[in-house]
């Protein structure tokens, strides 16, 4: 297994668009023991593959308090989204360090094929579904900074730069 370098905004290959992931093969397999290791190590709730520069329609997700409920989903699809919408902060591991409201559908119906490959229903609600809509939001090359004002995020982008360029 291996930690994989996460983009951060506002890097340009965050806006790719993914593709369908062609087959659950050895390749697959690896990128999501790679990805869970990434998501866990950085304290994530979340990763979706366009994060690590892999522009496939992969998603990881553990939202249990222990930490030890992995959800994989490859190629999902929403199904049905509540008309019910709620706010709530939100973060990225691709922005660390900013936090800020986003309105939200507070549930959602997806299908998925899971990390075996089998085709799957999944019914979500409150921080989980936030959470599948972010990560899904990535493989369409949205990054959430993207709901904000212009104002806030050109901000973001300025901090985000600063930080990048004192890195280096
Ligand atoms: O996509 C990512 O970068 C992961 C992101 C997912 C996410 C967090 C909050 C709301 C929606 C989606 C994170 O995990 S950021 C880490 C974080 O700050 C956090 C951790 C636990 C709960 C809430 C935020
Ligand atoms: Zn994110």
């Amino acid at each position: 297994m291996a930690l994989l370098p996460i983009l951060s905004y506002p890097d340009p290959r965050l806006h790719t668009v993914a593709q369908a992931v062609q087959a659950v093969d050895d390749r697959i397999r690896a990128l999501i023991a790679d990805m869970l290791e990434t998501m866990y190590e950085s304290n994530g709730i979340g990763l979706a593959a366009t994060q690590v520069n892999i522009h496939e329609r992969l998603i990881v997700i553990d939202v249990s308090e222990e930490r030890n409920q992995p959800m994989v989903l490859i190629n999902p699809e929403v199904l049905w989204q509540s008309p019910e919408r709620v706010r709530g902060d939100e973060g990225c591991l691709s922005v660390p360090g900013i936090y800020d409201g986003i309105e939200r559908a507070r549930a959602v119906k997806i299908q998925a094929q899971d990390g075996e490959g089998q085709l799957r229903t999944i019914e979500a609600e409150d921080l989980l579904a936030v959470c599948i809509q972010h990560e899904m939001d990535h493989l369409m090359g949205k990054v959430f900074v993207e709901y904000l004002s212009p104002l806030k995020r050109n901000r973001i982008k300025t901090k985000m730069l600063k930080a990048q360029r004192a890195e280096r």
